[in-house]
């Protein structure tokens, strides 16, 4: 128990299905980690399948629960924070001010925040939030935006490998931010394929960085980006141990000539094989139950069964989760 590392993952939980704390209890478990979950909504299911039923949980709420771990004095016990969805900027708040009293704690503690706003053009959180986690990154250790919240938090569109870099050096230089990783960017509709760029930052500022070309597979799949936030803790504690990455501030990054021996980037090649690996399993068992015929007539059915065909597979995927294999994915600087 002691040497395992201990995370406390502030995030969603559903029910039935795969989001949030969902999956990163699962993940992080597996993978060896010691895991306390803060839930920050109860929902029956995902919001893919556009009907759902549960609660939030309060800012007070959220509140309550770090007080009574303080209390039992479990605060200095995690290793790692991990962030996620967060519907409401009261309750963004809290989770900002929790963030901030467990690195004032404990400074080695390391800091994932998931700044969840959005996909594709569309806000999924209240309008309020975007401030909040413009004030809170500075804080974090790493933050992993998709294209959509990267060109929020940057002021950047990103439509270019040129427009992609600037941006990053943009996060870099407004929120002091250490590392950074997008998850997911393509130039063009209908691309084959799509981008992931991250960054680490040297001591004098300068950003190191580095992208990796990945496949796009076919269809829609909710929480992809909680499932790459989760491996990519855990990837990068191992990838890290010797470097010392999780030490946070007190991190020297290696100089500019080995761009590729970036912690971050060994660990991001192995987090998208299995990315890979989950996504070719889950769509293969999609296409199964979708082949299968039956389909309801009613459209609102018939969107619900798709969504559901869709949930990732990942009980079935843990061998996949646990040790990906040779990494088809290399980053290059
Ligand atoms: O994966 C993001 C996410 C988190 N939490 C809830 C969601 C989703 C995406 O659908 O519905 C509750």
């Amino acid at each position: 128990l002691d040497e395992s590392g201990k995370v406390l993952a502030i995030a969603s939980h559903v029910v039935s299905g795969y989001v949030g704390n969902s999956i990163t209890t699962f993940v992080l478990q597996l993978l060896g980690l010691e895991t306390g979950t803060l839930n920050t909504v109860q929902f029956s299911n995902h919001a893919g399948y556009r009907q759902l039923k549960g609660f939030r949980t309060s800012a007070q709420q959220i509140t309550d629960l770090f007080e009574g771990l303080k209390m039992t004095g479990q605060l200095e016990a995690f290793d790692m924070l991990l962030t996620g969805y967060v519907p409401g900027e009261k309750e963004l708040e809290a989770v900002g001010t929790i963030a901030k009293e467990v690195k004032q704690t404990k400074r080695s503690c390391f800091w994932l925040l998931d700044p969840v706003m959005g996909d594709q053009g569309r806000l999924y959180v209240s309008e309020g939030v975007i401030p909040v986690y413009k004030s809170l990154i500075s804080y974090a250790d790493l933050i992993v935006p998709n294209q959509f919240e990267t060109e929020l938090l940057s002021g950047v569109k990103v439509n270019s490998l040129e427009s992609l870099s600037r941006a990053i050096d943009e996060l870099h230089l407004i929120y002091k931010i250490p590392h950074v990783v997008i998850t997911s960017v393509t130039f063009t509709n209908g691309a084959q394929k799509m981008k992931c760029a991250g960054s680490s930052m040297t001591s004098s500022g300068a950003s190191r960085k580095f992208v990796i070309d990945v496949p796009i597979i076919d269809g829609f799949y909710s929480g992809t980006g909680d499932l790459f936030a989760a491996l990519t803790l855990a990837r990068l504690r191992e990838f890290s141990s010797e470097a010392g990455l999780l030490e946070t501030k007190s991190w020297t990054p290696p100089d500019e000539t080995q761009a590729l021996d970036l912690p971050l980037a060994r660990a991001i090649e192995v987090v998208l094989e299995s990315m890979h690996l989950v996504l070719e399993k889950t769509k293969a068992a999609r296409d199964r139950i979708l082949a299968a015929g039956d389909e309801p007539e009613d459209p609102v059915a018939r969107r619900i069964r798709n969504t559901r065909a869709s949930e990732l597979r990942l009980v079935q995927s843990r061998k996949e989760l646990l040790a990906p294999g040779l990494t088809s994915f290399k980053a290059i600087p």
